[in-house]
C-alpha cells in the first residue's frame, strides 16, 4: 500500500474542491485545488525524474513552511523517494550530520537559507524547480505508476537527537503514516467538512505526520502559514474560521492572551483543539475552557512512533492524562526487567503498532537498544488508571522539551567543552511557564571565559531554541563515585 492510494479519494475524486489556502509572513496569499495539488505534484516528479532522483534516493528540504513542501511530500510519495525533513532553525553544526548521515541527492532550499547550509553540500533552488515544473506532464505517467511502492517502503527520515548527541534519522514507512492518519481521523472524527489551520512546521512529525496526512486523508481544507505567531491568530480564526486547530503547548499558552470575547467567537467556530509534543500543563487546559469553550484535547506521540496514545473525542479529555492508546497502537508499562507492571504503578512505556518506525538509518546498534522483543521503549515513565488513562510521569532521559522541541543536553554539552577556557559543561532543563521547559548551562571555568561572548558563540551553531538562558559558572560539577554528573545536585537557577 501506498499512501497515495489513501489520498485519491481526496486528489483524483474532488479535482476542483478546493484543498489548500497559503499565507506567507508577509500577508501574500496563494490556493489551490486538490487537482493543482496533484498536477502540480505529477509535474515536480517528472523534474525529480529528469535531474535523477529515484526510488529510495533521499531528498531533503530545509523550508519554512509553504506550499513546495506538499509538492515535495506528494511527489516523493508517487516516486518511492525519501523525504528528509530538516528543521529550519538547525544550523551547519546540526545539518551536518544529518546531510552527511541520509545522503541526499541534493536538500531543496531557498537561497538565503542555503547559506547556512554545510560547504559542499548540494543544494537546489526551490524556486527554480517550480520553473522547471511548468514544462511538465501534470499527469501521472506510466513512469510514476510503475514505481510499486509498498506499506513498508521508507517515505521519510526523520532525526531526532539521541543521548550520544548526534541525531539519528527514524524511518518512517508509508505504513507508518498511513496507519497514523487513519487512526487519527477515525479518532478525532475529521471529514471533508473541516478546516484545519496549520501552523505547526512541516518538518517535524506533529505537523507533517499529522496535520498534513489528516488533511491529505480526509480531503479536508486546509490554511498553511507559514509558522506560529502570536499577533496574528485571532486574525486567522476570525477570517479562516478553522474547526480544527493543532498546536504544541506553548502555542495555547500564547492563546490565553487572546481578549475573552475574541475567544469565545472562535471557540463558537471550532470544533477540536489537539495539543502534543510536550505536556499540556493542568492550568492550562483549564484555563483555556474557560476562555475558549472547548477542553484541548491532550495526546501522545513521539517522532520515532507517530502518536500512541490520546484522549477520547467523545468522552472525558482528562487533564493532566494523555488518555487511551490509540486504535492499532498497543502499550504496555514495565518494570526495569521489562515485566508488565499492575495499573497504578510507574514504569517505563513501550509500545507496538502499524505506527512504530522501521528503524533508525545506519543505525543497527540504536535500533538494537531502541527495540525489545518488537516492542518500541518510549524511555517515558508513566502510569495507567484503573480505567485505562495513561498519565506520564517523566522520562527516562535526560531530554528537555522547549515549545514542542526536543533538546538534548548532551549535544549543548559537547558543544561548549569545545570551547577554549572551558573545562567541562552540564545542561539541564529548567520549568518555564510558556515553553514549557528551557535549558540552562552550567560551565566549568576561570573568571577569564567572557560568559556573553560564550552565549554568542553557541546562538551561530545551534538552533535557536537549544541556545540556553542562562551560563552559570561553576567550580566543579558534581558527580557520583562512577563519575556521572549528578544534574539534581546542580544549585538551582531561577530567572532574575
Ligand atoms: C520559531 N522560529 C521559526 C519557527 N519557530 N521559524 C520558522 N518556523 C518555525 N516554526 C524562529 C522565530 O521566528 C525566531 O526567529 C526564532 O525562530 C526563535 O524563535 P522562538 O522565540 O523560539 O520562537 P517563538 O516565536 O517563541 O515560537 C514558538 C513556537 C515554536 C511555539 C511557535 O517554537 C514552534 O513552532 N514550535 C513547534 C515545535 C514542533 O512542531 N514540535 C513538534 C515535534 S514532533 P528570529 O529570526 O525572529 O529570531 C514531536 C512528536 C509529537 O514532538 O508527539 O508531536
Amino acid at each position: 500500500m501506498s499512501l497515495l492510494g489513501l489520498f485519491d479519494r481526496a486528489l483524483l475524486g474532488r479535482a476542483d474542491t478546493p484543498a489548500l489556502e497559503f499565507e506567507d509572513a508577509d500577508g501574500g496569499r496563494s490556493e489551490f485545488t486538490f487537482g493543482d495539488l496533484e498536477t502540480r505534484s505529477n509535474q515536480l516528479a517528472q523534474v525529480l525524474l529528469k535531474r535523477g532522483v529515484r526510488r529510495g534516493d533521499r531528498l531533503a528540504f530545509y523550508l519554512v513552511n509553504q506550499p513546495a513542501i506538499v509538492d515535495i511530500w506528494l511527489a516523493c510519495v508517487k516516486l518511492g523517494v525519501i523525504v528528509v525533513p530538516i528543521n529550519v532553525l538547525y544550523r551547519e553544526r546540526e545539518i551536518t550530520h544529518i546531510v552527511h548521515d541520509a545522503a541526499p541527492v541534493a536538500v531543496v532550499t531557498m537561497p538565503s537559507q542555503a547559506t547556512l547550509l554545510p560547504v559542499g553540500t548540494v543544494w537546489w533552488d526551490v524556486q527554480a524547480l517550480e520553473h522547471d515544473m511548468r514544462g511538465m506532464s501534470g499527469t501521472r505517467t506510466e513512469a510514476l505508476s510503475a514505481v510499486g511502492v509498498r506499506a513498508d517502503t521508507p517515505a521519510a527520515l526523520v532525526y531526532t537527537s539521541g543521548t550520544t548527541g548526534t541525531s539519528k534519522g527514524a524511518i518512517l514507512t508509508h505504513g507508518n503514516f498511513a496507519a497514523n492518519a487513519l487512526a487519527l481521523v477515525q479518532t478525532w472524527e475529521i471529514t471533508a467538512t473541516d478546516r484545519y489551520l496549520a501552523v505547526l512546521p512541516l518538518f517535524h512529525v506533529h505537523g507533517l505526520g499529522n496535520g498534513l496526512h489528516v488533511w491529505l486523508l480526509s480531503g479536508c481544507h486546509m490554511k498553511l502559514v507559514e509558522r506560529f505567531e502570536q499577533d496574528k491568530a485571532v486574525a486567522w480564526f476570525a477570517d479562516y474560521r478553522p474547526t480544527l486547530f493543532f498546536g504544541v503547548p506553548t502555542m495555547y499558552v500564547r492563546l490565553l492572551d487572546v481578549p475573552t470575547d475574541s475567544a469565545r467567537d472562535i471557540g463558537r467556530g471550532m470544533r477540536l483543539f489537539v495539543s502534543g509534543s510536550a505536556p499540556l500543563p493542568a492550568p492550562v487546559l483549564t484555563a483555556f475552557a474557560d476562555r475558549f469553550g472547548h477542553v484541548i484535547l491532550e495526546r501522545y506521540g513521539m517522532t520515532e512512533t507517530l502518536m500512541n496514545v490520546s484522549n477520547p473525542y467523545h468522552g472525558e479529555r482528562r487533564a493532566g492524562t494523555i488518555g487511551l492508546p490509540l486504535p492499532m497502537t498497543a502499550v504496555r508499562i514495565v518494570d526495569d526487567t521489562l515485566a508488565d507492571v499492575p495499573d497504578g504503578t510507574s514504569g517505563e512505556l513501550l509500545v507496538r503498532g502499524p505506527n512504530v518506525c522501521a528503524g533508525y538509518w545506519n543505525r543497527p546498534d540504536a535500533e538494537a537498544t531502541a527495540f525489545v522483543h518488537g516492542w518500541f521503549r518510549t524511555g517515558d515513565v508513566g502510569v495507567r488508571s484503573a480505567d485505562g488513562y495513561i498519565t506520564l510521569e517523566g522520562r527516562r532521559s535526560d531530554l528537555i522539551i522547549s515549545s514542542g522541541f526536543n533538546i538534548y543536553p548532551r549535544e549543548i554539552e559537547e558543544l561548549l567543552a569545545e570551547q577554549p577556557g572551558i573545562a567541562e559543561a552540564a545542561v539541564v532543563g529548567v520549568p518555564d511557564s510558556v515553553r514549557g521547559e528551557v535549558p540552562v548551562a552550567y560551565v566549568v571555568c576561570g573568571d577569564q571565559v567572557d560568559l556573553d561572548a560564550l552565549a554568542a558563540t553557541v546562538r551561530t551553531q545551534l538552533a535557536s531554541f537549544k541556545v540556553p538562558r542562562a551560563f552559570v559558572r561553576v567550580p566543579s560539577l558534581p558527580r557520583t563515585a562512577l563519575g556521572k554528573v549528578q544534574r539534581h545536585l546542580l544549585p538551582p537557577w531561577r530567572a532574575g
